[in-house]
């Protein structure tokens, strides 16, 4: 009878798991990991336990569990500036488009850059991001390669999986690329397709194939998250040595997927100065323990490229996870983070979303930051916290004005411009 009953239980709960629910009343009461348990049992009282020996344990711990092994081999990449214009955009800005090939013999693996440079600051801070659909949708701009690489179907102006000229500046309302250049920031983006196209068999003929053998990772030992994560350090990399941008202040931006490898690139590369996750949602700011919105089966089942192997296995045990959300968050400590959901967004669980950047604060405190102050969730537009900040915008998933507007706020604060 008990088995039975057990069995029921378990059978309900997978059920479940395999659905999504917007219903708040339905969220069962969880426990999270604490963050701050170290192995041995004791807790962290200090910033420099942190950093010494939490901090990398919860690190192995998403890389065993959730995103796959990042390579740790250094790679020497080589870039050459393909196209440049001190008078882009009505001349308020210089234009670069740089090629970094990433293996030393095989000249067919490369990712292209696009840079834009404000030219009334000297050494600007910048914001990297990865775009979804090739550099040419960030602007109108007719100067910009169009991309050659694989789109998506859904891509605007596509046709058979390949950009045209319809598709340029499809996407020019999520990067808002003047109010930036004018609020003094730099913009360096890449094709996330460059590194890794969206697929499941996407890994065929990216990076996880190409650069196997360099960075000593099979293609199964990563997923699609890492894959973007790692091209995100390789723009670190190139921004480093080009001396006309501020390489101390680098923002990294991501929106849903690719706010899920922005949170994975700026755990894995502490260059990285300030991070904003902009509605990530579930393997990225929402606790995973909450079942609202998407869930750990669902994405899994969905996406079965995007995360490591194990990751997989939880879909129906996600209590048994050794991580959740408000840790792959504190691995930013004590780096500025912003965490922004949409009220609409139910699919990226906001109170989710909330609740981590609000339990994450725990690790900013050893360092003397403030995070958010309360776990009350905040009213739509009103954002709250300090080094950790936290919006819920009214509307739906998107990269709007008003996101943008918060996060040049918050950059040029934390930035001490
Ligand atoms: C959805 C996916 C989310 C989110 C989103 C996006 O289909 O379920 O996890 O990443 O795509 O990237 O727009």
């Amino acid at each position: 009878m008990k088995i039975a009953l057990a069995f029921l239980f378990s059978f309900i709960a997978c059920q479940c798991l395999a659905q999504s629910n917007t219903d708040e009343s339905k969220v069962q009461p969880y426990t999270l990991p604490d963050v701050l348990k170290m192995p041995d049992g004791k807790r962290v009282t200090n910033s420099r336990e942190w950093q010494l020996k939490q901090r990398p344990y919860i690190y192995r711990l998403f890389e065993e569990n959730q995103f796959g092994r990042f390579p740790a081999t250094k790679t020497a990449i080589r870039f050459r500036v393909m196209e440049s214009d001190r008078n882009a955009l009505d001349g308020i800005a210089t234009r670069k488009q740089v090629r970094i090939w990433l293996h030393p013999s095989d000249s067919t693996v490369y990712a292209d850059v696009l840079l834009y440079i404000p030219n009334n600051v000297k050494k600007p801070p910048v914001f990297i991001a990865l775009n979804f659909s090739g550099n040419h949708t960030v602007s109108t701009d007719k100067h910009i390669a169009l991309s050659t690489r694989w789109v998506s179907s859904r891509a605007k102006g596509g046709v058979n999986n390949r950009a045209t000229e319809a598709s340029r500046g499809a996407d020019t309302a999520s990067w808002q690329l003047h109010t930036l250049l004018q609020k003094g920031f730099a913009l360096a983006t890449a094709y996330c397709g460059d590194w890794e196209t969206d697929t499941v068999t996407g890994y065929q003929t990216g990076i996880r194939t190409t650069m196997k053998d360099i960075l000593n990772i099979q293609p199964n030992e990563w997923g699609a998250m890492g894959a973007w994560a790692w091209g995100l350090s390789r723009i670190v990399d190139y921004l480093q040595q080009d001396k006309a941008v501020d390489a101390r202040k680098i923002a990294l931006i991501g929106h849903s997927r690719l706010g899920k490898a922005a949170l994975w690139a700026g755990a894995s590369d502490q260059r990285i100065a300030l991070v904003i996750s902009n509605e990530s949602g579930e393997g990225g700011a929402a606790i995973s323990r909450r079942w609202y919105g998407e869930t750990v089966k669902i994405i899994n089942n969905n996406f079965p490229h995007w995360f490591g192997a194990k990751y997989r296995t939880y879909g129906d045990s996600v209590n048994t996870l050794p991580v959740d959300a408000h840790m792959l968050l504190s691995l930013i400590a004590p780096r500025p983070l912003y965490v922004a959901s949409a009220e609409d967004d139910k699919w990226s669980d906001p109170k989710g979303e909330f609740l981590s950047a609000f339990e994450a604060g725990k690790v900013y405190a050893l360092f003397g930051k403030q995070g958010i102050e309360t776990d009350k969730m905040p009213e739509p537009n009103q954002p709250v916290g300090e080094t950790v900040r936290y919006h819920l915008r009214t509307g739906r998933h998107a990269v709007t004005v008003y996101d943008w507007q918060q996060y040049l706020e918050f950059a040029s604060r934390e930035f001490g411009k």
